[in-house]
């Protein structure tokens, strides 16, 4: 091998890992406004009323998986809020909730 094509090499490596990398330190995201239904599965599950996420789905009822449980902590049916969903190996949790007034 010569070291031109090492240096190739190495420069795809890096360029795969960078990719890689990138994916995960900026996920595709989404966010709008909705009103919350149900919460259940222990603050994992999220039910909501949604808006429009613009150019990605229209206004429905559906429920989100919340990994993180802390973000629906204090939340009840009836409560306006906004929320970021983050696509996570082809599913889309809530990443954000933002009580709205
Ligand atoms: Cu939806």
């Amino acid at each position: 091998m010569t070291s031109v094509r090492v240096a190739r090499l190495a420069l795809c490596v890096l360029a795969l890992a960078a990719a890689a990398c990138g994916k995960k330190a900026t996920p595709e995201t989404h966010s709008t406004t909705g009103v919350v239904r149900n919460i259940s599965h222990e603050g994992h599950a999220l039910t909501v009323a949604h808006d429009d996420f613009p150019g990605f789905m229209e206004a429905m009822v559906m429920t989100f998986d919340v990994p993180d449980a802390g973000l629906t902590q204090g939340l009840k049916p009836g409560d306006k809020i906004s929320f970021t969903i983050a696509k996570v190996d082809d599913q889309w949790p809530v990443t954000r909730i933002a009580k709205v007034p």
